[in-house]
């Protein structure tokens, strides 16, 4: 996962106390001008080389190679829901993008100041000197004071964003979506090892299922999204449609699971509605409607199948049908390894 590993944000207050205990220590061991010019050395490359280090810790969102738009915009999702930032009306990803490019403005200025002041603390008397170091010294300190609000944001945003359990945008992807109680889990669990284990997101109270599976051995990635693909579009906050947008980057197939017998609470002239906005959104993969719980068939309604036009019926308590939803979510996909090189 991309944003794994980050490091933590120092805050300007622990920075400061860091360059220059380090930079008064840099002094003791130096006498006259020396001691002054290692002071100003150590302090200023200690602020600049840390904040640069900041900012290059994480992957330039400018670029989709190193994000992909499946992160992208779940990073904006989930940062939609942070800490305020200090930049006005900026959110998500902007926001962090605007407050790193604060840090590395302030990592340059450190380094400014080095290259302005060294020459005062040369040919000079050791009190003159020290007043020009003091000075510099002042400066740094004014300069990441600056950040502070920026350095806290960065740091939430790290929290935030660390944690995000593993789902890989590179792999063939069956997105499973349909009303609650029509059976999401219990497919994703019945066909991979996923056996309920669930991943939180902070912006859906559910947790979403990941499971895997092979196919000519090709990984199969099956990814239930309890809380995001199972009401009507217009009943998610931004938030939640935030995140559906980044399973429209994540998706190859999209499955609607269906319960024609209503009996969950939900008709099923609702959960075809739902069915039908699914597919406006996800225009660009296959979307395949599943009826589940065939077993129950004497409790569906008379038109049920008329209305439906499922493309598959299963039973995932019988078993019957559930091997070959898979297999229609994988034939529609059509997926074909990426071979390097090849033509
Ligand atoms: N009779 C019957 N019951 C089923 C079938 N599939 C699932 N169920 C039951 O339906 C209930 C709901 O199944 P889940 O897999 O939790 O449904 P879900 O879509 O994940 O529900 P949410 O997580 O709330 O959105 C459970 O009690 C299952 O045992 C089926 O094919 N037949
Ligand atoms: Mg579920």
């Amino acid at each position: 996962m991309i944003f794994e590993g980050l490091p933590t944000t120092p805050t300007s207050e622990e920075l400061i106390d860091k360059a220059f205990s380090r930079a008064a220590r840099a002094g003791r061991a130096k006498q006259g001008l020396e001691a002054q010019q290692s002071m100003l050395q150590t302090a200023t490359s200690i602020v600049s080389d840390n904040l640069e280090n900041v900012v290059t810790a994480w992957p330039d969102f400018g670029y989709e190679d190193e994000v992909h738009p499946f992160y992208y915009e779940l990073a904006d999702a989930v940062l939609a829901g942070e800490t305020d930032s200090p930049v006005e009306g900026a959110t998500g990803v902007d926001a962090l993008r605007q407050s790193l490019s604060e840090v590395m403005w302030a990592s340059r200025k450190a380094r400014e100041i080095h290259d302005e002041y060294q020459p005062r603390l040369r040919k000079t008397d050791v009190d003159t000197a020290r007043k020009h170091r003091k000075q510099a010294f002042a400066r740094v300190a004014d300069i990441v004071e600056q950040i502070d609000d920026d350095l806290l944001f960065v740091n939430a945003a790290r929290n935030a964003l660390r944690d995000l359990p593993e789902i890989n945008p590179e792999e063939p992807t069956i997105v499973v979506a349909g009303y609650p109680n029509v059976g999401k889990s219990s497919f994703v669990n019945e066909l991979t090892n996923a056996r309920g284990e669930t991943a939180s997101y902070p912006f859906t109270t559910k947790g979403i299922g990941v499971g895997h599976r092979e196919h000519d051995h090709i990984r199969y990635q099956l990814v239930d999204t309890p809380g995001l693909l199972d009401r009507p579009p217009e009943d998610r906050n931004e938030i939640e449609s935030q995140a559906v947008s980044a399973i429209a980057h994540l998706g190859d197939c999209m499955l609607v699971l269906c319960d024609p017998s209503g009996e969950a609470g939900y008709p099923l002239a609702d959960q075809l509605e739902l069915r039908d906005a699914i597919a406006a959104q996800f225009d660009a993969i296959p979307v395949l409607t599943v009826a589940n719980k065939v077993d129950r068939e004497d409790r569906w309604p008379d038109d049920a199948r008329e209305r439906m036009g499922a493309d598959r019926e299963m039973s995932i308590e019988s078993g019957e049908g559930v091997e070959e939803v898979f297999d229609a979510a994988v034939e529609a996909i059509g997926h074909e390894p990426e071979l390097p090189f090849e033509g």
